[in-house]
């Protein structure tokens, strides 16, 4: 979180948000971009620039996306649009922050690749009459599942538009069947070093954990993300279960979800506990505000390099600012 990185700069025709599905190994994609010939290792050293010679490219990380199996893809709800383009699969894919392997976000896609997330338990419990441990696959079943395109908005000024596949966060809670005395969710990442080796890593206190008040938990915009790009999850974007809530900063969409507690007291969450100057436990977007370290007046589109202006809200200014609104 400490660090932006400058040098992303790369730019991409509209063709490339097509589904990986449809142009892996097709013969002339890399020839359409100019790079046949050049190949792969240029094509991700060049856009990600870290330095380092980036030993896997475009094919390997194509690698790491999982076959569309059904209840994927599932339909779109269009409601749910952004005013830009989708971001490109493949640097979407291979780019994240997810501490737990690595804080290196153009390494997360390899390093999370022997995680094992079959079999995969959420437990859900607190205050709630309905206690419940389900197997992912079981949850999917009782969930009404659809595709909402959101914008992504990371804390370090990076963003993206991604389809997420799943299931309104609100449905689960009306599984659960909070009690009155339930006013905040709180959300528990696995734990688990020997396939995780960030979490080797003593001075951040794993599990990852994150929190929602019970009004931002039952909006209709807090989605629970099992798929993206009309496949589920690759695993270095939160396989199998992962948070979304756009109008927040990207901390807030905790990965790996293992445990979901509702509450009567406010949660503590991983970021506002490391440095809670910096990251707050409401996280909002907000232009006006700046990071103490950077501005958030503006922000990266990842695939394309562009400097767009941040919105209130990240855009959901609309659907949300009512819930903030005194009185
Ligand atoms: N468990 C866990 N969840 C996490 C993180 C993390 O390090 N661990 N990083 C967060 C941050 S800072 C962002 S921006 C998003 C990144 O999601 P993406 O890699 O799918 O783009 O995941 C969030 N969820
Ligand atoms: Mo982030």
């Amino acid at each position: 979180m400490a660090y932006i990185k400058k040098n992303n700069r790369l730019s991409l025709p509209e063709r490339f948000a097509t589904p990986v599905s449809v142009y892996v190994n097709r013969r002339g994609f890399l020839k359409s971009l100019g790079l046949a010939g050049i190949g792969s290792w240029f094509w991700l050293n060049g856009c990600f620039g870290n330095g380092e010679p980036a030993a896997q490219g475009l094919n390997s990380v194509s690698q790491t996306i999982p076959a569309a199996i059904p209840p994927y893809p599932l339909a779109r709800n269009p409601l749910y649009t952004a005013d830009r383009p989708l971001t490109s699969e493949l640097v979407a894919a291979a780019y994240n922050n997810y501490y737990e392997f690595t804080t290196d976000k153009d390494q997360v896609w390899k390093l999370a690749q022997g995680f094992e997330i079959t079999p995969w338990k959420i437990e859900i419990s607190g205050e709630v009459h309905k206690p419940l441990t389900i197997d992912i696959d079981d949850l999917l079943k009782k969930m009404p599942l659809e595709e909402r395109v959101y914008r992504h908005r990371c804390v370090e000024a990076w963003s993206m538009v991604v389809p997420w596949s799943g299931f309104a966060l609100r449905d689960l809670i009306k599984l659960a069947e909070p009690t009155s005395a339930a006013r905040y969710l709180r959300f528990v990442s696995f734990y688990r070093p020997g396939q995780a080796k960030g979490q080797k890593a003593a001075w951040y206190p794993w599990p990852y954990y994150e929190g929602l008040s019970m009004a931002e938990a039952s909006h209709d915009l807090a989605f629970m993300a099992t798929g993206v790009y009309g496949h589920p999850l690759p695993k270095q974007h939160g396989a199998p279960l992962r948070l979304a809530t756009p109008w927040k900063y990207g901390f807030k969409s905790i990965k790996g979800i293992v445990k979901i507690e509702f509450l009567r007291e406010r949660p503590k969450t991983f970021w506002n506990d490391l440095a809670p100057a910096e990251y707050s436990f409401s996280a909002n977007v907000n232009p006006a505000v700046p990071h103490p370290r950077w501005s958030q007046a503006t922000e990266r589109v990842i695939d394309t390099g562009e400097r767009i202006p941040t919105r209130m809200f990240n855009g959901y200014a609309d659907q949300v600012a009512e819930l903030y609104r005194k009185g």
